[in-house]
């Protein structure tokens, strides 16, 4: 194995645990209904094309080589949707974005310089409140059949519309590693004061700019590496993949109400279009 090698694996290790306390409560070994482990990847998902999925990108960590830290949804071709927490602490100059890959594993790829990381001011860690933020480039994407925005989602959607969700993330939440070709997932939107009760067991509050979402059937959900990532129904981005207790456990996704943010997202994205 080469000493490169090692490194990535090393630094990837680390930034996966830096994610699991910033999103994770790892407490679902202990409780009763365990699923089983699904065979399947996002979780219980299957390999997409990005020509299907052209408004996912893949948020890069340059590290002498480039890592995948998160997902994100182009909105215009200088503009990225994506979580606060994968901004927060970052500096613009350490951060690349890939669009028109379905891979995460081509090691010559060089992606799009930023100009501007650009998260909620109402962003609390603890709490995943107001978990969204933009990506500005400093160079406009060229569209393509492989690279396209979406448009934003102006209204909720009723419990058990079908949403769909995509993004390199792992396949089990005991994954050790990402997949590298793009999943996507077919989920329905949940009811949020079935989710709250679930939630407020562990002391979460599920407020009105968060959306969850799952599948009736279990054994499908995001999970870590699919954070800032799209949540798509209709055509419009409707959710971002923010947070969850486990994957395809008990618990639903959680993601970040788009409609709830869209004049946000409009007023930041405004200059840089
Ligand atoms: C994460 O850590 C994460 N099951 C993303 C989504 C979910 C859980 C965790 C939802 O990025």
């Amino acid at each position: 194995m080469s000493g490169a090698f090692h490194f990535r694996l090393l630094t990837l290790a680390s930034f996966c645990l830096l994610e699991l306390q910033a999103a994770v409560v790892p407490i679902n070994s202990a409780l009763p209904n365990a699923q089983p482990l699904q065979d399947g990847r996002i979780v219980g998902g299957y390999q997409v094309d990005i020509e299907k999925f052209p408004y996912q990108v893949s948020i890069r960590l340059d590290s002498s080589v480039l890592i995948h830290i998160c997902g994100g949804s182009i909105y215009a071709p200088r503009i990225i949707i994506t979580a606060a927490h994968c901004l927060k602490g970052r500096y613009a100059s350490t951060i690349r974005i890939v669009a028109g890959s379905s891979t995460i594993a081509n090691s010559t790829e060089e992606g799009v310089a930023v100009q501007k990381l650009i998260y909620h001011s109402g962003y609390v860690k603890k709490t995943h409140d107001n978990d969204v933020g933009l990506v500005i480039l400093k160079t406009a994407l060229v569209y393509s059949s492989t690279i396209q925005a979406i448009p934003l989602a102006q209204s909720s959607a009723l419990v058990g519309t079908p949403a769909i969700a995509s993004g390199w993330g792992k396949d089990d939440e005991n994954a050790q590693q990402l997949t590298n070709l793009l999943q996507a997932v077919e989920l329905q939107i949940v009811d949020s004061e079935e989710c709250a009760v679930q939630y407020a067991v562990n002391n979460y509050v599920i407020t009105d700019e968060m959306i969850c979402a799952a599948a009736e059937e279990g054994g499908k959900d995001t999970c870590q590496g699919d954070s800032g990532g799209p949540l798509v129904v209709d055509g419009k981005l409707l959710g971002i993949v923010s947070w969850g207790i486990g994957c395809a456990q008990h618990y639903p996704g959680v993601y970040v109400s788009v409609p709830y943010h869209v004049e946000w997202i409009v007023q930041q994205a405004a200059q840089y279009l």
